[in-house]
């Protein structure tokens, strides 16, 4: 029997609420999961990517992470993991750091073995790189083959990749994809010819407060079968508050409603619906306060007609960046560029170089793919390009070379 706990969008580093005490229980949720698997002598522990929230977390960040992940090495037991979308740097990474230092192994197309598993690693791939990608998984004669990775994959909701084209795709068999990105844990399995469990572990702690249900990890049992069991975690309290307001009711009600709770030390989520007079979040704020809160959000869902609807659905800002370049619908030119600078592996030092290349190449090929050039700041001009004018109609050259436009092509042009 092999035993692995599955775990994954720790996300250290990150000071929700702009409170120093988040930020520690970030920390703190990971070194539970280390003590559960020391407590408990798993076979390793696979990390399924966004161990820092940032890809600049602070020394004292990785000062945590490395004093958690030295009791795991200490234990010895591996520590197996692979970058997530928030933690991508654009050269090394944060785990080649700690793998120098002989603390985790970076998974990847060759399998590290544990007891009888072959364990991969895919780190999350910017969906401009999916198609054709050459996975280049090796071939093992390990038990069971597992594949760690990141990112929203279908058959679940709200997938944007089909784990069935990897699956297809791949030239090893893999029994489980253990899976990072989406914080809400969830297992299903695909049926033949896969016959392949999927499952994510959920973050660690709430990450945003649309992650209600109770934190926790995996452990993933290999026997003949694979067995999925779920561990919760001890995470700070957060006291979800849903009010719906009646005529007339308001500030006064949402306190009552309060009162029905113990709120110390806790992180107090109001969420204020229905009809109702307006309400004083600073009241409310200084209510929840002195019961002890350590914070308290208020969202007021009803109609504020001086107020633009923003409705805020997900689960991490990512997937809210990804959601609004969609809405966008920019072009193929647009998209490579965002992901040259958003996502994509160029070094800090030769971003500008890279784009201004990007940008030239897409102006010697195919002009379709911009849209209406506009002159304003940030000009990015191909080598070869003429000095642009001010007026197209007064400057022929510049006219002819660029199909009728001003010779300019800017960022706005992206964006
Ligand atoms: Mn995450």
């Amino acid at each position: 029997m092999t035993r692995i706990i599955h775990t994954g969008d720790t996300h250290l580093g990150y000071q929700q609420y702009h409170r120093p005490e988040r930020r520690a229980d970030f920390l703190d949720s990971f070194r539970q999961v280390v003590e559960d698997a020391i407590a408990r002598d798993v076979d390793a522990v696979v990390h399924a990517g966004d161990l820092f929230h940032d890809r600049r977390p602070t020394l004292s960040d990785v000062l945590g992470a490395l004093s958690v992940l030295r009791d795991l090495s200490d234990a010895d037991i591996p520590f197996l993991a692979i970058v997530g979308n928030h933690e991508s740097k654009r050269d090394a990474q944060w785990l080649d750091l700690f793998e120098t230092m002989g603390l985790a192994t970076r998974l990847g197309a060759s399998p590290a073995l544990v007891d009888g598993v072959a364990v991969y690693g895919l780190d999350f791939v910017p969906r401009s790189q999916r198609d054709g990608l050459d996975y280049g998984f090796e071939s093992n004669d390990a038990g069971h083959a597992v594949l760690v990775t990141h990112g929203l994959f279908e058959p679940f909701a709200h997938g944007d990749w089909d784990a069935r084209d990897i699956l297809t795709s791949s030239p090893v068999a893999f029994d489980a994809l253990l899976l990072g990105d989406d914080h809400e844990p969830k297992t299903t399995r695909v049926e033949k010819p896969y016959e392949t469990w999927l499952s994510y572990c959920g973050s660690t702690e709430r990450a945003s407060t649309a992650e209600r249900a109770e934190r926790g990890y995996n452990i993933v049992v290999f026997e003949e079968a694979i067995d999925i069991r779920r561990r919760g975690l001890d995470t700070r309290d957060f006291v979800f508050v849903d009010v719906e307001l009646g005529h007339g009711e308001g500030t006064t009600r949402v306190t009552e409603r309060l009162s029905e709770h113990d709120l110390t030390d806790s992180v107090v989520v109001v969420s204020i619906d229905g009809e109702g007079d307006p309400v004083t979040p600073a009241t409310i704020e200084d209510y929840a306060a002195e019961r002890g809160a350590l914070t308290t959000r208020i969202t007021d869902h009803r109609e504020q007609p001086d107020e633009p609807d923003v409705e805020v659905t997900f689960a991490d800002p990512d997937d809210a960046v990804r959601d609004r370049l969609e809405e966008l619908q920019l072009s193929p030119a647009a998209r490579e560029l965002d992901e040259t600078i958003r996502a994509s592996k160029v070094a800090d030092s030769n971003l500008a170089d890279t784009v201004q290349q990007r940008v030239a190449e897409r102006i010697e090929g195919d002009r379709s793919g911009f849209g209406t050039p506009s002159e304003t700041d940030g000009t990015v001009s191909g080598s070869d390009e003429p000095e642009a004018t001010a007026d197209p109609t007064t400057d022929e050259t510049a006219s002819k070379q660029t199909d009728g436009d001003d010779g300019q092509i800017t960022m706005e042009d992206y964006l």
